[in-house]
């Protein structure tokens, strides 16, 4: 799972690529994206193993993507800028809440510059199909061609009209036959207000929430520099500037959550961990992204919501005991939190 934060030039990306991951990007490789992982955080899964005490505990992660910014005046560059971010599963749009106070007004003006890019990308093809259709081909590539041509002039439409791809009501065939453009508009993504060394506390202004309602925010610059500081100086200076809890965790769980993903638990005397899914998947799925072959020869799961798990002290055993450990079959759909236990063959 590819999370790319982008935005204007300035807005902070790097920072806050800094502030998930840990790693610090190197400015001359900016052009080309740089990528780093981030585990992303369960309270749950911490619960769990303070009660088991595997060997191990392991977290699902996101991959955070740094992207070069945009630029507000010369704009005919952006759109190779934002090449980089089409192998991504979503975006973080960063926006300068430190120097600037129109959040609303920074996200439209760049969701332009994403339309901009789409459009460029869908309105490329139109001609080239146009040219094949003046030229014989057999009928059944003729009417493909003709299908396509008139998907590529809805979505155009639809761009020059404002209308994100997201919005335009493709179908799932639709959406396949267009994946190969990556589009942007198409791709999930959440606001982030990277805030200064004031007004973090504040809520975000109503016409921001009424363009992205699960925007998010916070003072990353200052966490960090709260974050270096040894235990006492830290909890004076947090005082002093009202910073009452750090962010950071947040923020890479609304990013993973937020493109539509959830976890499962697996437990064990080895490992305890969380397992990347989509929201929705069934059991056999599941399994699949345990290991290729337990997909391949799933029998059946047994199943634990996350609170039952809680109420039976963290045992199996005891679930069962109490009727609380379901037997489910290839495709029950999997809650976010269940803990899972695969039975295969072979
Ligand atoms: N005061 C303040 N300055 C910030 C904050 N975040 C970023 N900056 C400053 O803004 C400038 C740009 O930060 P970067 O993280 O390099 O921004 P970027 O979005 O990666 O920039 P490009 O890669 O050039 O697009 C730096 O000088 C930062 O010090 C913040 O929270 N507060
Ligand atoms: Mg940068």
């Amino acid at each position: 799972m590819k999370m790319g934060l982008v935005g204007f030039a300035g807005t902070g990306k790097s920072i806050v690529f800094e502030w998930l991951t840990g790693e610090k990007p190197d400015p001359s490789k900016v052009q080309q994206g740089q990528t780093a992982m981030a585990d992303v955080p369960d309270e749950r899964l911490a619960k769990i193993s303070a009660a088991l005490k595997p060997k191990k505990t392991t977290y699902t992660k996101v991959a955070v993507l740094d992207t070069p910014g945009l630029m507000a005046d010369e704009r005919k560059d952006n759109p190779r800028r934002l090449g980089v971010i089409r192998e991504a599963n979503g975006m973080v749009i960063v926006l300068d809440g430190f120097s600037r106070s129109d959040f609303a007004g920074q996200l439209r003006k760049f969701r332009e510059e994403l339309l901009f890019a789409d459009l460029e990308v869908v309105s490329n093809r139109i001609p080239k199909l146009e040219a094949g259709l003046k030229k014989a081909k057999p009928a059944k590539e003729r009417e493909a061609d003709e299908i396509e041509l008139a998907l590529l002039r809805r979505i155009v439409a639809a761009l020059e009209a404002g209308t994100p791809a997201a919005q335009i009501g493709l179908t799932t065939d639709e959406e396949k036959s267009v994946r190969s453009f990556q589009l942007l508009t198409l791709k999930p993504e959440i606001a982030f207000v990277n805030r200064g060394d004031s007004g973090f506390n504040d809520p975000l202004p109503a016409d921001l929430l009424a363009l992205e309602p699960h925007a998010i925010q916070a003072p990353v610059k200052l966490e960090m520099e709260l974050l270096a500081l040894g235990e006492e100086d830290r909890k004076a200076f947090m005082a002093d500037m009202g910073v009452t809890s750090f962010h950071r965790d947040s923020t890479i769980r609304a990013m993973f959550y937020g493109v539509g993903r959830e976890v499962f638990f697996t437990t064990g005397e080895d490992e305890c961990r969380t397992w990347s899914i989509p929201k929705g998947c069934e059991a056999v799925e599941a399994a699949g992204c345990i290991h290729k072959d337990l997909g391949e020869k799933f029998v059946r799961a047994i199943v634990i919501s996350y609170n039952d798990f809680v109420s039976c002290h963290y045992s199996e055993k005891e679930a069962k005991t109490k009727g609380l450990a379901r037997t489910e079959g290839k495709n029950y759909v999997v809650k976010d939190a269940d803990i899972l236990h695969i039975l295969h063959s072979g």
